[in-house]
């Protein structure tokens, strides 16, 4: 039986090695693997709380403001602390304006190029998905680089700095929002609200209309592979001060096609087929910082696998914009590879509208921050979400020191290893069935895998390694 490793997968963050074996041009079975060790959950044990936002923005350098505002919330979380709405205004905005750029760079540079970018750098315009560099480079050049250097100076007036921005701490955030700094994002904002309304109308009016009429194949190609597994997580994000402090897109876990409120104490770290000790699994709230244990028989990831309810569920856009109910799935099947772009595409389009708004509804008269104090016991859980879906931090306070932490990433649930009961994780379950034109052509593979935009650095958040380079053969003998 043909057997394809892919390793590295390009045009993702981090390094992610994917095995399937092919029978009858079909695959019949896949392994996923993270390939780079790091440590910051063990990083952050017995400093001041304070520090976990601040080193923790460091696991990624995509999702970097996630991470401290997610630890952050932990730390507010354990202290019973509520910050002052304008710093929840301003976060927001952060998130926002974090969920742009990484969406673009995902749908335009990633994943973008395996569709020929969609036909705007394409060989033949609009359908042809082959990529033609020189229009690409252009395209990049022109368009696309500007407006994430856009993104990022609107988020640099709110966070001091990009990447690893500063102001958010516990007890709110320290930037002094001006009416002249308010006005100024407001305006970068528009200009990317402007770039990306062009590509989501262009998409809309001429691309999808041209496929369905032309390329109908590839069309119900696209939207009957890369199924996976039809849970979906998201813990709800962006809550509004106006509106009550209800999430702008709410949080919610379908399992089996009914929707729930989440709860995190459902979450079990599994760890039988990754490389950390058998007592590093359990329930966040209670496990122990990761031992790593390479070579553990039967493990073949540095990612642990974690479930709800005992299930493996899908993070990400199509996840959380499907449990938001603002995103109705084209697939028959309940969701595919096509609808993971869309959904992504929707949520860009929904956030470069309403965050001009949001920087409106900052209160340059009002405080942004309330003296937080590190609690001398206690525990907290900041539940928030990043470009590729749910996050989750959490922390254990004693003696005014972080006794534990630990942190379950988007791409530790997408990417994640077969669990203890031999389940595969969401991205293994998706590519079974994906066909591979004679035994070898892995293009539907590679552009499943891509479509969760797998981040390797958030996955593990983990960094050692005295033991060398990890070969692949060292991982699948
Ligand atoms: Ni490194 Fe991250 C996001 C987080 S992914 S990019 O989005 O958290 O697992
Ligand atoms: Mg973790």
């Amino acid at each position: 039986m043909p057997e394809i490793m892919i390793d590295p997968v390009t045009r993702i963050e981090g390094h992610l090695a994917i095995k399937v074996k092919v029978e009858n041009e079909k695959v019949v079975d896949a392994h996923s693997s993270g390939m780079l060790w790091r440590g910051f959950e063990r990083i952050v044990v017995n400093r001041d709380p304070r520090d976990a936002p601040i080193i923790l923005s460091r696991i990624c350098g995509v999702c970097h403001s996630t991470h401290r505002i997610t630890s952050t919330r932990a730390l507010e979380d354990a202290a019973d602390f509520t910050p002052p709405d304008n710093a929840i205004r301003i976060r927001n905005i952060i998130q926002g304006i974090t969920c742009i750029y990484s969406h673009a760079a995902h749908l335009l540079v990633l994943a973008g190029p395996d569709y020929g970018v969609y036909g705007l750098a394409g060989k033949e315009h609009p359908h042809e998905l082959e990529l033609d560099v020189e229009k690409y480079y252009k395209l990049l050049h022109t368009t696309i680089l500007p407006a994430q250097r856009m993104c990022h100076e609107a988020l640099a007036i709110f966070g001091g700095k990009v990447p690893h921005h500063m102001t958010t701490l516990a007890g709110g955030v320290t930037v002094t929002p001006t009416p002249e700094k308010l006005s100024l994002a407001y305006n970068k904002m528009l200009e990317v609200k402007d770039v990306v309304g062009t590509i989501y109308n262009y998409v809309h009016e001429t691309l999808i209309p041209h496929l369905i009429e032309e390329h109908i194949e590839t069309v119900n190609l696209l939207l009957s592979i890369g199924v996976g597994v039809r849970n979906f997580l998201a813990w709800g994000v962006y809550p509004i001060p106006e509106d009550n402090y209800r999430n702008f897109l709410e949080g919610g876990v379908i399992i089996k096609g009914e929707k729930r409120k989440p709860d995190p104490a459902k979450i079990v770290e599994h760890v039988k087929h990754s490389w950390y000790t058998d007592e590093s699994g359990g329930n966040p709230a209670e496990e122990i910082p990761p031992e790593p244990q390479y070579g553990k028989p039967g493990a073949y990831s540095w990612i642990k696998a974690p479930r709800y309810e005992g299930l493996p569920c899908e993070v990400g856009p199509q996840a959380r914009m499907i449990v938001a109910g603002k995103y109705k799935v084209l697939s028959p099947y309940g969701a595919s590879l096509l609808d993971r772009l869309l959904a992504r595409l929707e949520e860009l389009k929904l956030l470069v509208d309403v965050i001009p708004d949001w920087i409106m509804s900052v209160k340059p008269e009002e405080k942004v921050y309330s003296e937080y104090k590190v609690p001398e016991t206690g525990f907290g859980i900041g539940l928030w979400e990043a470009p590729r879906g749910a996050l989750a931090h959490f922390v254990k306070i004693s003696n005014y020191k972080t006794e534990r932490y630990q942190a379950v990433v988007p791409t530790t649930w997408n990417a994640s290893p077969r669990d203890g009961n031999g389940v595969m994780g969401p991205i293994e379950n998706s590519l079974i069935g994906t066909p591979v034109p004679g035994n070898r052509e892995t293009i539907n593979v590679l552009r499943i895998v891509r479509s969760y935009d797998p981040c390797l650095a958030c996955s593990i958040h983990l960094v050692t390694p005295k033991e060398g380079i990890i070969t692949k053969e060292a991982v699948f003998h």
